[in-house]
């Protein structure tokens, strides 16, 4: 009897002075300013969702991991901290890594975390639960991929996360916490002690004054220079200092999709409207957070006034990128400047002085003309009333909508519903534009529209394809549970690209394109309490997209969109090998 007291002091003390490896996870995070998580619960994780909501940390919980992970992407680029997925094992990480290796691909910082099953059944092969062996399989997609197998190290793997994630170019990380990680004690004391705020986690880098005197002396000697700035030069949040290096220099400019509205697109010196004029007629090309892959034509052939697909069209090009790798990836880079974009952007204004000169008058009145031309010939289609709807009279009412509120985010996936946004919705803001990046991938959709609600608390406008919206709509529950202010214009043309084809064998099956005709996605919206419109004309479109805005109630509009309006593969039909052939 005499014993049995301090016996149950003592062990209350134990408990009070040790701290297990749930905590010390939710803790590292938070010391390092993580505030949300996107995840789906399940074994092992369930409690670390749990607890993590309880101690502050806000969890959004997904109901596909794709979905959590696409939507962490975003926040990372959104934000520069990196967004965190967390999800189960196996199928729960396999759902997830389709986002990491989005993240890599896009440079978007994103970590992330997985619960595992036990190592030693997983490397013998024992048929754990849930067995797979995570980290191997993660590490091909991902910039770095990490295990902590102690709760002394919990502190330094997520410290290595994180520089990982957001150091140089950015990318995602796979973190493995295996089960029997989270359940691990330590002392309380020496656990906190091991904890890593992480200091200057992504380090600037200046570039060398003498590649910042090469690039500027090049682009001074140019005739008909050309900047073209890329998600890279977005993600910096230079948005003064790029805007200074284009006013000061006075030459113009082509933002990549994502890119948009670092300037305002109706900006006089952006030659988006001048495109496919400006890229073979420039002479000196300056990338910014911009690679010359697929989505700029690899710099050269045809689009470039290359004879042949793969010829050199003579430019020069200075690129100015964080990656010293980059360079010549395609073409000669004549001009490399590597540093973090803000710090390269900086120099150069700093380098040009007070006496820049400006482009030829030829040059900007050339572009001025061709983007005259196109802008005209575009308010002639814009201003058409077809019946039944096409992209044009619907997106026509997109753009006023987002004139009109140009602190929106805009999400857009789809092929022509994603082509003919770009083209004619003007954005007025970096970073307000978020789509489907250096993939063409479908599916980013609703996992966008969530982070970019949470992340910015603006008000969430997404233009999908109705294929694009199938690869995430559940996540329309999502929106509904957290009541996010978010309208999705649904394009609604019966199918991928056209609603139009036929299955030439006569049989009772449609084509592989087609889907249930008529389909009302706006009744999916309605299922979980939010607003659910049918527009078939673009009046309604408008009076709904208002309403949505107003009262910021989770809405989606359902855009009935002329079926035989698109074309097979948006934009980039040469890259498909039937449509090249018709
Ligand atoms: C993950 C993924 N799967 C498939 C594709 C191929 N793909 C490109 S666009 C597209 C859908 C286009 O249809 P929709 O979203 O309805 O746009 P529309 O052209 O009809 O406006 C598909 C399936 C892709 N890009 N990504
Ligand atoms: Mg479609």
């Amino acid at each position: 009897m005499g014993t049995a007291e301090p016996q149950v002091a003592a062990a209350g003390d134990v408990q009070q002075a040790s701290i297990d490896g749930f905590q010390l996870v939710i803790d590292a995070l938070k010391l390092n300013g993580i505030d949300t998580i996107y995840g789906l619960p399940g074994i092992p994780i369930t409690d670390l969702t749990r607890r993590a909501q309880a101690d502050g940390i806000r969890v959004l919980s997904f109901r596909h991991e794709q979905n959590a992970g696409y939507a962490a992407s975003i926040a990372g680029f959104l934000t520069q901290k990196p967004g965190i997925c967390l999800t189960v094992s196996a199928p729960g990480f396999l759902n997830g890594l389709n986002a990491l290796a989005h993240a890599t691909v896009n440079c978007f910082p994103m970590i992330l975390i997985s619960g595992s099953s036990e190592r030693e059944i997983v490397d013998l092969q024992q048929g754990d639960y849930e067995e797979m062996d995570q980290l191997a399989i993660a590490k091909p997609v991902a910039k770095a991929a990490f295990r902590v197998l102690h709760a002394e190290d919990i502190g330094v793997g997520i410290a290595r996360a994180i520089r990982a994630a957001v150091s140089g170019r950015p990318g995602g990380v796979y973190l493995d916490l295996p089960a029997k990680l989270f359940a691990q004690s330590i002392d309380a004391a020496a656990g906190r002690n091991s904890l890593i705020k992480v200091v200057d986690p992504a380090p600037r880098q200046i570039p060398a004054p003498e590649a910042v005197k090469r690039a500027l002396d090049l682009l001074k000697s140019a005739k008909k220079p050309l900047i073209i700035l890329g998600k890279g030069a977005a993600y910096a949040h230079a948005d003064g200092e790029i805007r200074a290096l284009v006013e000061k220099t006075g030459i113009p400019y082509l933002p990549m999709s994502m890119a948009k509205g670092l300037l305002e697109d109706t900006h006089e010196l952006c030659a988006s409207a001048a495109r496919s004029f400006v890229l073979p007629a420039a002479d000196v090309v300056m990338l910014i957070g911009a690679r010359l892959n697929w989505l700029l034509s690899h710099g050269k052939g045809k689009t470039w006034g290359g004879k042949g697909h793969k010829d050199w069209g003579g430019q020069k090009f200075i690129q100015v990128d964080i990656s010293p790798q980059e360079a010549d990836s395609n073409v000669r880079i004549d001009a490399p400047v590597v540093g973090d974009i803000a710090s390269c952007v900086l120099a150069m204004v700093a380098a040009l002085g007070p006496e820049c000169p400006r482009p030829p008058q030829e040059w900007l009145a050339a572009v001025a003309d061709k983007k005259k031309g196109n802008v005209a010939k575009m308010a002639e289609t814009l201003a058409k009333n077809p019946s039944p709807m096409n992209f044009h009279s619907a997106l026509a009412v997109v753009r006023d909508i987002v004139k009109a509120n140009p602190d929106a985010m805009l999400v857009n996936e789809g092929a022509n519903a994603l082509d003919f946004t770009r083209s004619i919705v003007d954005m007025y803001k970096p970073r307000k534009r978020i789509d489907v990046g250096t993939w063409g991938i479908m599916g980013v959709g609703m996992g966008y529209c969530v982070a970019a609600a949470v992340v910015t608390k603006h008000q969430v406008i997404a233009v999908e394809g109705d294929s694009a919206f199938g690869f995430s709509g559940m996540e329309v529950e999502t929106i509904c549970r957290y009541n996010l202010p978010v309208c999705i214009v649904i394009m609604n043309n019966n199918g991928v690209y056209k609603g139009t084809d036929v299955n030439p064998t006569g049989g009772p099956d449609v084509a592989p394109t087609v889907f249930v005709k008529g389909a009302r996605y706006d009744k999916l919206m309605e299922a979980f309490g939010g607003v659910g419109v049918h527009a078939t004309t673009p009046a309604e479109l408008r009076k709904a997209m208002e309403d949505a805005i107003r009262s910021r109630k989770p809405t989606l509009i359902n855009a009935v969109i002329d079926e035989t309006a698109g074309t097979e593969s948006g934009r980039i039909t040469s890259l498909n090998p039937s449509a090249k052939k018709k």
